[in-house]
């Protein structure tokens, strides 16, 4: 299955694991189209892929709904139960550009045996399915204490010498606020395996951890999931944690993703023979309200030019924005290029990499910066 997973993806996917498969598309590449193409949307694995035939698939809905459910893929499909929804989401990956974190300092949890991601673990998508409000409230709607939804994949994958299956939760607030998506289609094309099919859960603005692929149980629960992934994985920690004093218990869960951008194009390091301007290019994504302003420095952070809205792409509610910029360039030499982003609940990104540094070294969401060389 090796092979047939990388006839999904583009061929010149960067691949920070080789296995399970994890990579990212070229940077340049990323933020040519507001929606990523499927060859093109980065993937994130903890483990293998399961191959699971539509027709021997089902969905149980269990827990505290009234009216516990098996669904088939034909009952989820079945319009006259349950409207289909379409949305555009944008799926980040907490790692998204982790490497700035590994070259500020390594540290020493989990994540550092995990992929050093670049900017491109981020990818927007159409996803088409069904809301997972409308399945709760058919399988006749909560029982209380009702609060938490948790989602199981059929992946395993293997962790200091244990096997775990997947399993992660969200606040049923998402669920109410229609947030979350069974979906099954990507971008009008059938769900790739490797992006989850038969099913996968889309849940808007968070971490892309919590949008489970391979999707087969979900379960109301009263508190956040008990397994591993949603306990021990995907922790903040604050910046003064470290080896001596790290414990699960003093990191906390990771939900909604932080405001964020990079530059795509120039790459760091490049040479550019400029013309009284460069073009820059990249992204802006944020969790919690998209983003509103965008701005560039080109002397690291002192003088700051804002991207005209017309230069930002269209306003999704659960997406990104790309956006380009003709930085005005009198100079010959090194450059620091960097960007960052307001959205639109007034957030904004910290200035560098290490106010925001965290032992398991997620959330890189400081000013992206690079050095560019210009020749006259
Ligand atoms: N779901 C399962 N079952 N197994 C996984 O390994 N990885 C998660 C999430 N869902 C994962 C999963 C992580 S960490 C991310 S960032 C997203 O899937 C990535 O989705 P993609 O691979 O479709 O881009
Ligand atoms: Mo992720």
């Amino acid at each position: 299955s090796w092979k047939y997973v990388l006839k999904e993806k583009a061929p010149d996917m960067i691949h920070v694991l080789q296995f399970p498969y994890n990579g990212e598309p070229p940077r340049d590449r990323l933020v040519q189209t507001e929606i990523t193409r499927n060859a093109d949307h980065f993937v994130r694995n903890h483990g293998g892929i399961p191959e699971i035939e539509d027709d021997a698939f089902h969905l149980d809905i269990e827990g505290l709904v009234n009216d516990p459910k098996r669904l088939t893929l034909k009952d989820l499909k079945d319009e006259s139960i349950f409207p289909r929804q379409s949305t555009v989401v944008s799926l980040q990956c907490s790692g998204t550009r982790r490497i700035e974190q590994i070259h500020e300092y390594p540290g020493d949890g989990d994540e550092l045996i995990n992929a050093p991601w670049g900017e491109g673990a981020i990818g927007t998508a159409k996803w088409t399915g069904v809301s997972l409000k409308k399945v709760i409230k058919h399988c006749g709607g909560l029982k209380a204490g009702g609060q938490h939804v948790e989602f199981y994949g059929a992946d395993t994958y293997f962790k200091k010498g244990q096997v775990y299956n997947y399993v992660v939760s969200v606040p049923m607030r998402k669920v109410k606020i229609n947030e979350v998506i069974l979906a099954w289609e990507m971008n009008d094309e059938s769900l790739p395996k490797i992006h989850g099919a038969p099913l996968r859960a889309v849940v808007c603005g968070y971490i892309g951890a919590r949008s489970c692929k391979w999707l087969y149980r979900i379960r109301i629960i009263e508190d956040p999931s008990l397994a591993p992934v949603q306990m021990k994985e995907y922790l903040y920690y604050t910046p003064q944690i470290g080896k001596h004093n790290a414990t699960y218990s003093n990191g906390f869960s990771i939900q909604t993703m932080p405001v964020s951008s990079a530059i795509m194009t120039p790459l760091n390091h490049d040479q550019i023979i400029h013309d009284g301007k460069i073009k820059l290019t990249g992204w802006a994504y944020s969790g919690s309200g998209w983003p509103e302003r965008v701005e560039v420095s080109g002397d690291g952070g002192s003088i700051w030019y804002e991207v005209p809205f017309y230069k930002l792409s269209k306003k999704y509610f659960h997406a990104w924005r790309i956006w380009e910029y003709e930085m005005p360039v009198d100079a010959e030499g090194w450059l620091d290029f960097c960007v960052r982003t307001w959205d639109s609940s007034l957030n904004t990104q910290p200035t560098y990499v290490r106010s925001a540094w965290n032992w398991d070294l997620h959330v890189t969401s400081s000013c992206h910066r690079i050095k560019v060389y210009s020749i006259n």
